[in-house]
């Protein structure tokens, strides 16, 4: 069989789409195969995501909203008057809203999102509802380096606020890895709040990630669509299919796209085999404990200033303080 042409790119490459085109390519080609969770969030896979948010078996964002409205008050007291939020992983900054409620003035919130159209769209919408507060958002991977605005690092102090138990997306190590950059972004007397999901029955879990109506397989199978579109991908999404199970040895929910079938899938130019059945592991959302998550953020610098849970205890809100930096004692004085 003779291969096709590539078909030509109508726009320059951007870095952002060379990053994307690195990490497919990369990820397919590995073995077993693997796709970055970051990148389900492009417009349609940040509105699916919203979707699945309101899904009858998705416990986790209503767990969370929960407990913001009841503990509020609790977590406003360690933040101070003129701070600046940050928010990492914003989306549609609907927990922020809930947040920033209960919260004393602050100099500004900046919500951080890979996903530019959704924040500035959500920028738009808080405005009016929070006349007094300056809305700064940044445009970014909340995995790599990134800088705040000039009036976010005038504030006194910073917040760093990390809801929606994203944290599970990382291996512990990143997990880790993020939580000592918060610190760096954040600096000195800082607070940190983070959302996380916690280890519950595996029938909760696996409803939630597996529900009634497709949409989180649909919210899968997006990613296709993406690599597709964006990368000259030739991926028939009837040949693959959403799987998702909790892998209790890992504390953690696995999502695969199943290849139905023995196939070759061409990306970017570059052809990729498939063995029937074999899968593309897309996600894991690791669940947590307090105590777990406790002591991943001590190793990362942070010590413990707070936690609330839901009644059923399905989901975490835990604050962390930054420790004072360590002054090293020198030999001789
Ligand atoms: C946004 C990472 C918290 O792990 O539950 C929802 C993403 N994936 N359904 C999660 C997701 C499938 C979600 N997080």
């Amino acid at each position: 069989m003779v291969a096709l042409a590539r078909s030509p790119r109508i726009q320059p490459k951007t870095d952002e789409t060379s990053a994307f085109e690195a990490d497919v390519l990369a990820g397919l080609h590995a073995t077993p195969k693997r796709l970055p969770p970051k990148y389900f969030y492009d417009g349609v896979g940040s509105q699916l995501f919203e979707r699945i948010t309101d899904l009858p078996e998705y416990y986790p964002t209503r767990c969370e909203m929960r407990i913001l409205r009841d503990h509020g008050r609790d977590i406003a007291r360690l933040v101070p008057q003129g701070a600046t939020l940050v928010e990492f992983g914003s989306g549609s900054s609907k927990k922020a809203r809930i947040l920033l409620r209960a919260l004393p003035p602050l100099a500004a919130y900046v919500p951080v999102d890979i996903c530019g159209e959704m924040i500035e769209q959500e920028a738009l919408e808080l405005r009016p509802d929070f006349p007094g507060l300056k809305v700064l958002p940044v445009t970014a991977d909340i995995t790599q380096q990134f800088t705040l605005p000039q009036e976010a690092l005038a504030a006194p102090v910073r917040i760093g606020f990390f809801p929606g138990s994203t944290i599970g997306n990382f291996e512990p190590h990143e997990a880790a890895a993020f939580l000592r950059n918060a610190a760096r972004i954040l600096g000195a007397g800082a607070t940190l709040i983070v959302g996380a999901d916690l280890v519950k029955p595996v029938d909760v879990l696996h409803a939630a990630y597996n529900d009634a109506a497709g949409v989180t397989a649909k919210f899968n199978l997006n990613l296709l669509v993406r690599i597709n579109r964006e990368l000259s991908g030739t991926f028939k999404l009837d040949t693959f299919e959403h799987h998702a199970f909790y892998n209790r040895e890992r504390h953690r929910i696995e999502m695969h796209l199943a290849s139905l079938k023995r196939q070759k899938v061409k990306v970017a130019g570059e052809t990729i085999d498939f063995r029937a059945g074999e899968t593309i592991h897309t996600e894991n959302s690791y669940k947590y404990s307090v105590d777990s998550l406790g002591a991943l953020a001590r190793g990362a610098g942070w010590q413990p200033a707070g936690g609330w849970t839901d009644e059923r205890n399905y989901f975490s809100i835990q604050a962390f303080a930054l420790a004072k930096p360590q002054t090293t004692p020198r030999a001789g004085g």
